[in-house]
């Protein structure tokens, strides 16, 4: 279908995403009159290629995306970012029904089963106004050319072949982004073991035990949501949670109390393991997973009947090295420079075929620095520090130091804290504002957790640390302020303008300390 001359709108867009998800046609938005040739044509149309060729649309240039699905936005909105805040924010109201069970208006909820089918369902009926946005927005608004519902062959470093057409452009930007991977065991075929992508295209029963394999975020995120709706929840992971390569600047005190906080909510976590088989009964449908200590070697038997992998991704990258020779790293990621250039000339890659972190803030700006660099402009991208954030029932955002990182590098580091250290977390109902009022007034000790590591020499705030919901807008923020050749001072962060109760109480906790020359802990 050639839809370069019809203006569709969002809810038309909905209708032919669906119409052509069923079949193998083509959507071709491509202006045949603009005879320019194709500065770029980005591979993949997911939020890599799409803010790459947004940025560069901007800045003048002729850009074309093809995405073999037929949409863009890529996993976000399909099966990633999106479904994982919709199951967050269900296991964070969850959460709080079963506190307050039977307290204030809350009912009873002690038999409280929410259906985790119903939620997928959910997302599923939901998530084709976020493909239509996609399609409408980049055409209509950002005066994008792509082809979609077509996967993409590359021909050699200036030529793509797709819908039976070859296009031509002076470089190619690779965004096709990363693969579920498997643990290499048997039964991971199952009827009932899933991965974050088919469990979104393919559940198709109510899972009564389940066992998550990874303690990734992604682990982390859906046995939350899975604990909390009800349904009983083994974590296992090789790691101790929240210290798996993929995060780093973890701080001690945080991750205590992220994890006693999943703990608490009675989901049975399982560090030091690895999965040793999984096995299904008669009808092939999974019914037990076989876990191994990694230091005694003892296994165990968890029976389930819900598999979920939450064992990492792998870069796409392999057609990439095939036919252009482009030099990948151990994980199969595709090893690029700070201007997303490869190790062939006029061939750039971004997003998550370029290995971790796998976060939507690289994808995009990966995609938009290809874009500047392809028009002419010199441009960096260094991702080795970055905000970060999860969820487990609450949200939990970090930035910059640890305590236990700055302890090394610098010799007079300040503590700022709330519950202050020493304190039972059951005396201090703080911090508490939105989405914790009610934990602090009746169980304080769920009201959050927050930390700032200062440098008492130089007075440099060197990390941030917050559990609790709202504040991660603010990390944003905090860590560009934390980035700045000058750095951020508690004096300065003390001078800013709270909007009390703010979801994190650093402005006000500094603060409180900002007046002494001498900093001391608090
Ligand atoms: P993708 O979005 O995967 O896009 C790749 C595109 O390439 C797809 O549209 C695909 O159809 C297309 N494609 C593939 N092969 C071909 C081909 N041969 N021809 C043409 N097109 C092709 N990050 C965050 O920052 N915040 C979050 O909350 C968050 N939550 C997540 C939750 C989960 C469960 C997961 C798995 C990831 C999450 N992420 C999150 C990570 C984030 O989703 C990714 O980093 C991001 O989507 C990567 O974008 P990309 O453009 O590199 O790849
Ligand atoms: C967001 C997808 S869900 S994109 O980054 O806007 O393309």
């Amino acid at each position: 279908m050639d839809i370069t001359l019809t203006q569709t709108t969002n809810r038309q867009w909905v209708d032919l995403v669906e119409e052509y998800s069923h079949k193998s046609e083509p959507i071709i938005n491509i202006h045949r009159e603009d005879t320019r040739k194709f500065d770029a044509i980005f591979i993949g149309g997911g939020a890599g290629g799409r803010f790459g060729s947004g940025y560069l649309r901007a800045m003048g240039g002729r850009q074309l995306i093809i995405d073999r699905w037929p949409f863009l936005g890529g996993s976000c909105p399909h099966q990633a970012c999106v479904p994982h805040h919709l199951f967050s924010e269900a296991a964070r109201e969850l959460d709080l029904m079963r506190w307050f069970s039977g307290k204030l208006w809350f009912p009873d909820a002690t038999n409280l089963r929410a259906s985790i089918l119903q939620m997928v369902e959910l997302f599923k009926s939901g998530r084709g106004t976020a493909h239509a946005f996609m399609n409408w927005q980049s055409k209509e608004q950002l005066d994008l050319e792509y082809i979609l519902n077509a996967s993409a062959t590359v021909i050699d470093a200036h030529t793509v072949e797709a819908a039976g057409e070859r296009f031509y452009a002076d470089n190619l930007v690779l965004g096709i982004g990363a693969a579920p991977l498997s643990p290499d065991i048997s039964g991971v075929g199952l009827h009932g073991v899933y991965n974050y992508s088919t469990f979104i295209e393919e559940l198709d029963f109510e899972p009564q035990r389940c066992v998550v394999i990874g303690g990734s975020k992604t682990g982390i995120e859906y046995s939350s949501f899975f604990q909390a709706t009800g349904c009983p929840t083994t974590l296992v992971a090789r790691k101790p949670l929240m210290r798996t390569s993929g995060l780093h600047h973890v701080d001690e005190d945080l991750r205590t109390y992220v994890v006693d906080g999943m703990r608490k909510r009675g989901l049975t976590i399982i560090e030091g393991h690895e999965p040793v088989e999984i096995r299904g009964d008669s009808e092939g449908h999974v019914k037990e997973v076989v876990i191994r200590d990694m230091s005694t070697g003892e296994q165990q038997v968890l029976p389930c009947d819900f598999v979920f992998l939450a064992t990492g991704e792998r870069p796409r990258s392999e057609h990439f090295q095939q036919v252009l020779g482009v030099a990948v790293g151990e994980k199969g990621e595709i090893l690029v420079d700070k201007h997303m250039r490869t190790s062939v000339p006029n061939i750039y890659a971004i997003g998550d075929l370029v290995g971790s972190p796998m976060e939507m803030f690289k994808a995009r700006k990966s995609g938009v620095t290809a874009a500047r660099n392809i028009m002419g402009e010199e441009s960096e991208l260094d991702w080795t520090n970055y905000p970060d954030f999860l969820h487990s029932t609450y949200e939990i955002s970090w930035v910059g130091l640890s305590e236990e990182e700055a302890k090394q590098h610098f010799e007079n580091v300040i503590i700022i804290q709330m519950p202050p250290k020493g304190v039972p977390l059951a005396d201090i109902p703080l911090p508490c504002a939105e989405g914790t009022m009610l934990y602090a007034f009746m169980y304080p000790e769920l009201s959050g957790f927050l930390k700032a590591v200062v440098d008492g020499d130089t007075r440099k705030v060197l990390g941030f640390h917050h559990v609790g919901f709202g504040a991660k807008d603010a990390f944003q923020y905090l860590d560009y302020l934390l980035r700045r050749p000058e750095g951020l001072t508690i004096d300065e962060m003390g001078n800013m303008n709270e909007l009390f109760l703010n979801p994190e109480h650093f402005i006000q906790l500094c603060r409180l300390r900002a007046g002494s020359p001498n900093l001391r802990d608090l």
